[in-house]
């Protein structure tokens, strides 16, 4: 389970009836006040997350046969594309739509694969290509370019980068974006001894990649400086560089032979996440269902809440009791709950509470489980103050999150000095 798009509403309209029956005896100027700065903003920071997500797409390019395929099915965790001798048999770029039906995700994945083909390796791809991968990329809008090239090979494929950078400085001349160029180094495990495997158990081997990566950037990219490794301790997992003339983003090594458990591939998640626009890290990370990234993203809501809630609580209306932020601590709960790998639903947020303590099963319902809320809250008193309240939902929302990332129950009040 994940966050499923289709259950927002029905969280959002549960929240919405809590919220009305809290704020009825307050009076319309309150309620109108508390519509405004707290339930609107919270909703509209869902809807952005949530419901204006869309499929990240991610552009492949590279000759047949260097692992483009493979690449795709170690960032997803499952075959989805065929790797091997699939020879294309069209030179255009083919566009995949990839669902993730249990995790309410898709990709789209956009194949460019036959327009290297035209010309053999070492010699540069022919002009018409070359045009014909600029017109693949300037039709599909990539959020990413991922370029394969097989680290036994890179010497010989100088010339393929050099299209490709000067491909995407004509791409983001004509789109006004910046698209990264991802340079994915595929079959790191055949250089040198193949026997050796992995670089972490075999030191020559990890000196053998930095030394072909090393010689990737400074004969093949031509850069002499403007980069280091994406991870200080394992300098052979990869470069990021600073902005280039080769318009290159990073350069990642990745071992995903399909047989065997792939390598550096977090690394890679990793790189193309954090360059994703906002609204494409949802599907993209959730199709991978990888925790440490999902708990990433209900960060960035646990601290949207926060925010909301300080605001509230500094507003000059009195609000006299914390009751009126306890919808929108429900949701939060119940977002993290989603994010992790439960329902999308008030109910996950009740079994939070429950484990936390609160007595609220059964037939009670959500409007006791606001109240009973109120006592989980670190500081709470008849009037809040913006700070207690930024705090308190600080620290509830860190409480929800170990909860559901880690299974462990930690009381708020432990994270209230965060
Ligand atoms: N040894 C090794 N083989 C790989 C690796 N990645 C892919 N392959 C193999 O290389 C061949 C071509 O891969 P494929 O993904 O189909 O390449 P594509 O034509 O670019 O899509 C397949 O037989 C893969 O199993 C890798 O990291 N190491
Ligand atoms: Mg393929």
């Amino acid at each position: 389970m994940a966050i499923d798009r289709n259950r927002l509403k029905l969280l959002i309209g549960d929240i919405d009836e809590l919220f009305e029956s809290f704020s009825a005896p307050m009076g319309e100027r309150v309620r109108d006040w508390i519509q405004t700065a707290i339930m609107g903003p919270a909703f509209a920071e869902l809807r952005e997350f949530i419901e204006q997500s869309r499929p990240p797409v991610l552009f492949l390019a590279g000759r047949s046969g260097h692992g483009k395929s493979s690449v795709i099915n170690a960032l997803a965790g499952k075959k989805i594309a065929q790797t091997g001798h699939v020879k294309p048999t069209t030179p255009q770029a083919l566009a995949h739509l990839i669902t993730f039906p249990e995790r309410f995700a898709t990709w789209q994945v956009v194949d460019s694969r036959g327009i290297f083909e035209t010309s053999p390796p070492g010699g540069a791809p022919s002009p018409d290509a070359a045009a014909a991968l600029a017109g693949a990329m300037l039709k599909h809008r990539p959020d990413v370019v991922l370029h394969v090239i097989s680290m036994p090979e890179v010497r010989a494929l100088s010339n393929d980068l050099r299209v490709m950078s000067d491909l995407m400085r004509d791409l983001r001349k004509k789109t006004g974006g910046d698209t990264p160029l991802v340079v994915v180094l595929s079959k790191p495990d055949i250089i040198g001894n193949p026997r050796e495997w992995p670089p972490e158990r075999y030191s020559r081997k990890a000196a053998q990649i930095k030394e072909a990566i090393d010689y990737f950037v400074s004969d093949g990219l031509q850069l002499r400086a403007g980069f280091r490794p994406l991870d200080l301790n394992t300098p052979y997992r990869g470069y990021e560089f600073e902005p280039n003339a080769r318009n290159v983003f990073c350069v990642v090594p990745l071992f995903a032979y399909e047989e065997d458990e792939p390598w550096n591939v977090e690394m890679l998640v990793q790189a193309i996440g954090e360059r994703l626009p906002k609204s494409a890290r949802l599907d993209f990370y959730q199709a991978q269902q990888r925790k440490e990234f999902l708990r990433r993203l209900s960060d960035s809501i646990i601290k949207r809440f926060a925010a909301i809630a300080t605001a509230v609580g500094s507003s000059p209306i009195p609000v006299a009791d914390i009751a009126v932020l306890t919808p929108l601590q429900l949701m939060m709960i119940a977002v993290i709950a989603g994010l992790s790998c439960q329902q999308l639903s008030l109910s996950s947020a009740t079994q939070y509470l429950t484990a936390a303590g609160l007595n609220v099963g059964g037939a009670v319902g959500m409007r006791t489980a606001a109240q009973q809320l109120i006592k989980l809250i670190p500081g709470a008193g008849a009037v809040v103050s913006g700070g207690i309240a930024g705090a308190g939902t600080y620290a509830l929302g860190k409480s929800a999150q170990t909860y559901f990332f880690s299974g462990e129950l930690r009381k708020p009040e432990e994270f209230e000095q965060e």
